[in-house]
């Protein structure tokens, strides 16, 4: 028997999603390897240091954002034993440098390499250069990572076994919680593809996935039926990167949670893309009970948006999709980027008037976020290029904050100067506030949410009687809105 403890280091986000990542690694060695006792260490519900029990191998997973707290907990085992300590995820996949605190990387798909890497009798060199798709560091020369030969995707994902959801704490991740806007429940995420067709000039998928892949449609309502019936699952994200990239599979995904009634039992989210939703997609979406969809809009500039997407979606296409939105009644979460590089001030307050122009619109919730260099990308050459510290990881700021001391040290992309871009980006702000209380002005519940409406409204505007008339300008519209569904 070997022991291998597993370890997340990220959390937050909606009291923490479960590191699925792992969770199909645990899933893959147990199938393949009954003999290794598998451990998971959690963030999301755990204190990792003071659980921490010594054992043969450890794996932590880290996205980039995370590689600070990875690297904390690697010298804090460290300072114990021995034990090899292997990291993989997005990060060290991407960024292909292996800290020193690190015995192993795995690059890219960690669930065979994981199992090869656990049955090795010890971690010397000699064993290790027989290892496809990891990185190790040179023992006489600590700035040289070696490299083994690159690891064959797995050919059929239907290969892999459905995560190990039970390796978590799950009376932890079964409370009902908020894990997609404005629907509380018993929530869940999960994988139906890995990768995505396309390749933003921003986005690290293509680097670490390298091509699109999916399970079945039959799968993935194998999945879907497991979390309603094991887990009494009530909501659930499918985190894909483009959930509807295979429109085939779409379609058989729909007639299977149409035939079996599945969408009269749990919800959905997804992601999906402007240029690619059309009628035909969004009746399918409705009719699987997706609840809310997130597009990456990215931009209100025709010519920022042409750079990002690499002229693969248009301000027209974005419109379209907001109209679709409104249309079938389904929420979007509408991403932009903010402070991209050679952004000029003119195409940011060219996004903000875009998003300001659809506050009234019922369906549309806009999230900003400032532009980050990761590694690979074509943002992250850019970033090297002039001299941007990006390698500063802990550092990084996606989230607008409420102070510019928080930018100061931020590895940002921008050209802007930094006080005019803070002043810029806190109006984008106040409209992902005004976005989230759209619920409460359009659609109120009861008299409450109006009540409600107006107190957020003086909080977002910081002044009662400004926020008193716009959130009676939103209230108006709602009616107006809806006299108009009414005479359709
Ligand atoms: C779900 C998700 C989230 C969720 C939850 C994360 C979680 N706990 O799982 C939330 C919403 C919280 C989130 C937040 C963020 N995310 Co995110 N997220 C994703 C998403 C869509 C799916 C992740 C996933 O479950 N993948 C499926 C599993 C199977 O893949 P995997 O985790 O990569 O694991 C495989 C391998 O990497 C490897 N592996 C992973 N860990 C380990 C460990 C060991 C020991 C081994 C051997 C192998 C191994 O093996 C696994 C199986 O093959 C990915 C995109 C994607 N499709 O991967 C983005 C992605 C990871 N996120 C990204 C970003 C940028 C963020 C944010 C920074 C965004 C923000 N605005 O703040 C934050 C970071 C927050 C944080 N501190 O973690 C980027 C990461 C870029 C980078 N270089 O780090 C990605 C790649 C999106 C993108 N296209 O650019 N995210
Ligand atoms: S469409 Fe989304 S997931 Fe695909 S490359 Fe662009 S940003 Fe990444």
């Amino acid at each position: 028997m070997k022991y291998l403890t597993l370890v997340n280091v990220s959390k937050g986000f909606a009291d923490g999603l479960m590191p699925l990542g792992l969770l199909s690694i645990s899933a893959y060695i147990k199938k393949n390897d009954p003999e290794i006792e598998i451990k998971l260490l959690d963030s999301n519900c755990q204190d990792l240091y003071e659980n921490f029990e010594t054992p043969d191998v450890i794996g932590i997973s880290a996205v980039t954002q995370d590689i600070g707290r990875a690297i904390h907990f690697a010298e804090f085992i460290r300072s114990k034993n021995t034990t090899p300590i292997i990291l993989g995820g997005v990060h060290i996949s991407t960024y292909l440098k292996l800290p020193k605190q690190f015995d192993v990387g795995v690059i890219g798909e960690g669930e065979q390499t994981m199992l090869e890497l656990i049955q090795l009798e010890d971690f010397s060199h000699k064993n290790l250069k027989n290892i496809k798709g990891i990185c190790y560091n040179n023992n006489n020369n600590s700035d040289r990572t070696i490299f083994t030969d690159p690891r064959d995707l797995i050919t059929n994902l239907d290969d892999i076994p459905i995560v190990d959801r039970d390796l978590t704490n799950i009376s932890y991740y079964s409370q009902p919680r908020q894990i997609i806007p404005y629907h509380f429940g018993r929530s869940f995420t999960m994988i139906s593809s890995r990768g995505c067709p396309f390749n933003c000039v921003f986005c690290s998928t293509k680097i670490h996935w390298k091509k699109f892949r999916a399970f079945s449609a039959k799968r993935v309502i194998e999945e879907i039926e497991l979390l309603i019936n094991r887990y009494n699952a009530e909501i659930i994200h499918i985190f894909d990167d483009l959930f509807i990239a295979d429109k085939r599979r779409l379609k058989e995904i729909h007639r299977y949670i149409v035939e079996k009634k599945i969408n009269e039992k749990v919800k959905f989210m997804c992601l999906v893309r402007s240029d690619m939703i059309d009628d035909e997609i969004m009746k399918l979406l409705k009719e699987m009970n997706v609840v809310v969809i997130g597009i990456g809009m990215e931009s209100g500039s025709e010519s920022m948006l042409a750079y990002l997407k690499r002229k693969t979606t248009t301000i027209e296409n974005n419109i379209h999709a907001i109209e679709l939105s409104n249309k079938y009644k389904i929420p979007t979460m509408g991403s932009f980027m903010v402070g991209n590089p050679n952004e000029t001030e003119e195409e940011l307050l060219e996004t903000l008037n875009f998003i300001k122009s659809y506050r009234n619109s019922p369906f549309l919730c806009p999230l900003t976020y400032i532009s980050t260099a990761f590694p690979g990308t074509e943002f992250w050459n850019f970033a090297l290029e002039k001299g941007i510290p990006v390698e500063n990881f802990d550092k990084i700021v996606m989230d607008i904050p409420h102070n510019i001391n928080d930018l100061k040290d931020a590895p940002l992309l921008t050209r802007i100067p930094l006080d005019r871009f803070f002043e810029i980006i806190c109006k984008f702000d106040k409209e992902t506030q005004y976005g989230m209380l759209k619920r409460n002005t359009f659609f109120p519940k009861n008299a409450y949410s109006i009540v409600k409406a107006y107190r957020e409204g003086a909080i977002i505007e910081k002044n009662l009687f400004v926020g008193f008339i716009e959130v009676t300008k939103l209230l108006f519209m709602g009616m107006n809105y809806k006299i108009n569904l009414f005479s359709k």
